[in-house]
């Protein structure tokens, strides 16, 4: 490692940043091939119950940890379960809440949406993933005399962290789902978490189960989501 440069700025200390300066060439392959690479992410909702090792997930958080935030508050706890027990309790809570989501909660529009991704109130893959992580957002943090430290922009900043770490999974040949059962406030009580913290994400994360499929979908066109001016 060579040493860091740091340079004063206005009081505060700030360190040279080297950008990877690629050539133009470089930069649309590398652009073409990491597209090409996400484009076979899919969200998948069966698991191998084939063990992932914790480092994994570690950098895998990490990887979130590196997204940008509100005055770089980083206002998320990635809270990582293999424990069975505790998926258990948290299959058996998310179950109660999508057995009344999908009997009465969701409209008929709503449900009929739902029913090409073939989607219902059963949620085995909380207890056959390896590994469930919830993601928390700080909407508030504490120093170490307990007073209150504002966060900013916390539902984007935590958005950005989490769709880092669907990225990172997929690069690393791992496939997970975003799972939002509403309400969530029972990962709170579960995971014992302090009240600036509210649930925000669950994702198991693990490898796919054998010969899975998945609802045929078809990406909306560039044209369809970009304009350029
Ligand atoms: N939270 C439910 C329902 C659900 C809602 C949407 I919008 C989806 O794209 C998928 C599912 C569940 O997780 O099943």
């Amino acid at each position: 490692m060579t040493e860091e440069t740091i340079k004063v700025i206005d009081g505060y200390e700030h360190v040279r940043h080297h950008p990877r300066a690629f050539t133009p060439e470089i930069t649309l392959e590398k652009s073409l091939h990491f597209f090409q690479d996400m484009d076979l992410r899919r969200t998948v909702r069966e698991f191998s119950d084939k063990p992932v090792d914790r480092a994994v997930i570690e950098n895998i958080i990490k990887t979130a940890s590196t997204a940008p935030s509100g005055a770089h508050k980083q206002p998320w706890t990635f809270c990582a379960i293999s424990n069975p027990a505790i998926k258990k309790q948290i299959r058996i809570a998310a179950e109660q809440e999508e057995y009344e989501s999908y009997h009465g909660r969701m409209s008929e529009r709503w449900l009929k949406d739902l029913a090409p991704i073939g989607t219902n109130w059963d949620k085995p893959f909380l207890e056959t993933a390896p590994w469930i992580v919830v993601v928390f957002k700080k909407v508030y943090d504490k120093d170490e005399e307990g007073e209150k430290i504002n966060n900013y922009y916390v539902n984007e900043s935590v958005g950005i962290a989490c769709g880092m770490f669907i990225t990172a999974v997929h690069m690393a040949g791992l496939v997970t789902l975003t799972h939002t059962p509403s309400p969530m406030n029972f990962l709170s009580k579960i995971l014992d978490r302090p009240d600036n913290e509210r649930p925000y994400l669950l994702l198991p994360v693990g490898y796919a189960a054998d010969e899975v499929y998945v609802p045929k979908l078809a990406r909306k066109p560039l044209e369809e989501v970009a304009k350029f001016y």
